[in-house]
């Protein structure tokens, strides 16, 4: 366990994730509405393999890419395929993209030792300046992988329908704690048995007020529900004005 963070745990303002690299730079309980343009906003998206992150940041950018500057750091466990998968789809121009290679432990360089993701994030932001939006996939891992708040300022996990309805019961920090929970793959529920209604009772139990929403990207290419809540968060970040 690393000695300065808790993954079980929701941030809290104040708690002190401003150390190391990440000195000097405010903390997500400043930025929307106290210092726009300081820094772009940052979204970590995790969950497990296959859950549909790399559909999920083509979603993204396709829907905002032509409002929004954006960059994607993608974590691949020991291959750049996801990087390499949103170039093909000519998502961003390809300089908007950066592939960070994790080696064994993909929680490790999202949550520990952030430093490669944090390098490539800052070169990305300033190569590409002025830059709005950061979006950084995580490896594709378990239910336990969840990004550092030194990394991101807001995180989605995502999870699908297809291993059947328990997901959301089972829990875990991803998605116990993520700022939106997204269930996705919902056009395979009837195929496997899941009841959406179960995994929508079992994630409110675990989540409280946190957002959770169902999405199917076979049906909406566009990722609505996901694409309007990071619209809202980048545009609270860029003019204070824009949060209200
Ligand atoms: N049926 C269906 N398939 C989907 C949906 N979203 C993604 N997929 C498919 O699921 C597979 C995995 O999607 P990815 O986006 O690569 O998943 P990932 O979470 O990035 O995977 P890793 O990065 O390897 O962990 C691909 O074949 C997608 O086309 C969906 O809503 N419905
Ligand atoms: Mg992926």
């Amino acid at each position: 366990m690393p000695p300065d963070h808790n993954p079980g745990q929701p941030h809290h303002p104040g708690d002190g994730h401003t150390h190391g690299h990440h000195d000097g730079l405010p903390d997500d309980t400043m930025w929307a509405y106290g210092a726009p343009g300081t820094r772009p906003l940052r979204i970590g998206i995790g969950g497990p393999v296959g859950s549909g992150k790399t559909a999920l940041v083509a979603a993204l950018c396709r829907q905002l890419a032509a409002t929004v500057s954006i960059v994607v750091v993608t974590n691949d466990i020991f291959t750049t395929e996801d990087a390499e998968a949103l170039r093909r789809m000519a998502v961003l121009a390809d300089e908007r993209i950066t592939p960070v290679e994790t080696g064994a432990c993909p929680h490790t360089a999202i949550r520990d030792d952030i430093s490669a993701n944090l390098d490539a994030v800052e070169q990305l932001e300033a190569a590409n300046a002025p830059v709005e939006l950061t979006l950084v996939e995580s490896g594709g891992d378990n239910l336990t992988a969840i990004f550092s708040r030194a990394l991101v300022d807001r995180q989605i996990f995502v999870i699908d329908v297809a291993g059947g309805d328990k997901v959301p019961r089972k829990g875990g920090p991803g998605v116990t704690t993520a700022d939106l929970l997204v269930i996705n793959k919902t056009d395979l529920a009837p195929l496997v048995g899941a009841d959406l209604g179960v995994m929508d009772r079992d994630a409110s139990a675990r989540r409280g007020d946190l957002p959770t929403v169902f999405l199917s990207l076979v049906a909406d290419r566009a990722a609505t529900p996901v694409a309007d809540w990071v619209r809202v968060l980048v545009a609270a970040r860029i003019s204070p004005a824009g949060a209200a």
